[in-house]
């Protein structure tokens, strides 16, 4: 008997409220999925539907027939749920799979190919809606072997539609660095106030800007921070200093009453790309800004986003067919089969 079964990683969802669960059945043949589904009280799943069950007595579920071999079970997420359901099945004599269910391959058998089914994939997990077109583009340049593989630096940009880059902003206190996060945001992420050593904490939101998503963290003032600060502001800059070292780019602000400060600042010598951001530039100009920003009437918000963005992604890459290794199974050598 070669009917097996997997809990598959749900695609998109946790473990949490709403989570849903996907378990994936699977035989040789068609003939021998209609008998092994039959055990299971599914005897009439025709090929393509999409059928809402109560399932083997257990909970009520969505049973999917995506091929003549391979069926899903789309359930509620909990573990108990999907322990009970596993457990049945299993009495019912199917065959616990081993993991090779839950490759790409596996999860999505509509794919032609390795290429395309690592597409899907990761197309159903990426977060920067810039991810799309580049990705549904990479089956055909990987098919047709057209461009370069990209490699090192260039491979890490790309990576950046896949995984949030760190974005990380410093400066002054009272400068408008979370007024400036909010402005991006479009909404009220992070404590402002008219008082310098506002945030304390660094905040970190995760920002659309204009299409690639990071990661945001706004790290509190560091006028005179090694100086004078309190066991609380120090606590806080040494927290700073972690996460400027683990930053993709920093974003110095600094307004027309202040200089813009540097993350050696906060005792980070390693280089890092720096963007140097005038802020409140409603108040007056700021010397040695290479833009400026007002979050009070919204001059420089949508041309920020843009200039980091293409920073950290810089567009040569998306506008060339590049071979793009975009998930841990794709090697310049990869066999599309
Ligand atoms: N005129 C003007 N005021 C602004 C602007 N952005 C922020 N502010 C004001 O400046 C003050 C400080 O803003 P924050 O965003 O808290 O400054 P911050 O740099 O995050 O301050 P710390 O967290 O203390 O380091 C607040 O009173 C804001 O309302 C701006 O673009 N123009
Ligand atoms: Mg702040």
């Amino acid at each position: 008997m070669s009917a097996r079964f997997a809990r598959v990683s749900p695609v998109g969802t946790g473990s949490g409220a709403g989570a849903l669960a996907i378990i994936q059945l699977e035989a040789a043949s068609g003939d021998e999925l209609d008998s092994a589904l039959r055990r299971i009280g599914l005897a009439d799943l025709p090929l393509g539907a999409v059928q809402l069950r109560y399932l083997l007595g257990i909970d009520r579920g969505l049973a999917a027939r995506f091929a003549p071999t391979m069926a899903q079970f789309l359930v509620h997420g909990s573990p108990l749920v999907t322990a009970e359901l596993t457990a049945a099945i299993q009495r019912a004599g199917w065959v616990p799979a081993d993991r090779e269910l839950d490759s790409p391959s596996a999860r999505f058998p509509e794919a032609r190919d390795l290429v395309e089914a690592c597409m899907l994939d990761a197309l159903a997990r990426a977060p920067s809606p810039m991810a799309v077109d580049v990705l549904l583009s990479q089956p055909n340049v990987w098919r047709r072997k057209e461009g370069r593989v990209v490699r090192g630096e260039d491979k890490r940009s790309l990576d950046r539609l896949l995984t949030p880059p760190l974005v990380v902003a410093i400066g002054p206190p009272n400068v408008g660095k979370s007024s400036l996060l909010n402005a991006l945001a479009g909404r009220e992420v992070s404590v402002v106030a008219d008082q310098p050593g506002t945030t304390r904490d660094h905040v970190g939101v995760l920002l659309d800007l204009d299409g690639l998503v990071v990661r945001w963290v706004d790290v509190p003032g560091s006028d005179d921070c090694c100086v004078r600060a309190s066991f609380i502001d120090r606590t806080a800059i040494q927290a700073a200093r972690e996460v400027i070292r683990a930053a993709d780019m920093v974003i110095a602000c600094a307004d027309a009453r202040t200089s813009f400060t540097t993350p050696a600042v906060y005792g980070v010598e390693s280089p890092l790309p720096v963007l140097r951001c005038g802020t409140r530039a409603d108040l007056g100009p700021v010397s040695g800004a290479e833009m400026e920003t007002s979050s009070l009437d919204g001059r420089g918000i949508t041309a920020l986003a843009r200039l980091v963005r293409d920073r950290l992604v810089p567009p040569r890459l998306l506008s060339d067919p590049v071979r793009w290794p975009f998930h841990a199974l794709l090697h310049e050598d990869s066999t599309l089969g």
